[in-house]
């Protein structure tokens, strides 16, 4: 399980908006968001880009820190 820590969540609305943008990238799966610390966590079923992951985070808003 690979865990990334995101800035800018500061309601339920944006752990939503998180978790639906890392559950679009293809491979990662069993994605869980932590509001209170900053942090999401998900399962690699095959190798994930970081690059690619960063960009969906930014492009809904918030950023991989
Ligand atoms: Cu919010």
């Amino acid at each position: 399980m690979a865990t990334i820590k995101i800035k800018g969540m500061s309601c339920n609305h944006c752990v939503m908006a998180v978790t639906k943008a890392l559950n679009e990238v293809e491979g990662i799966q069993n994605v869980k968001v932590d509001l209170a610390k900053g942090e999401a966590a998900f399962d690699e079923k095959k190798p994930i880009g970081m690059d690619l992951v960063r960009e969906r985070i930014k492009k809904a808003g918030y950023e991989v820190v």
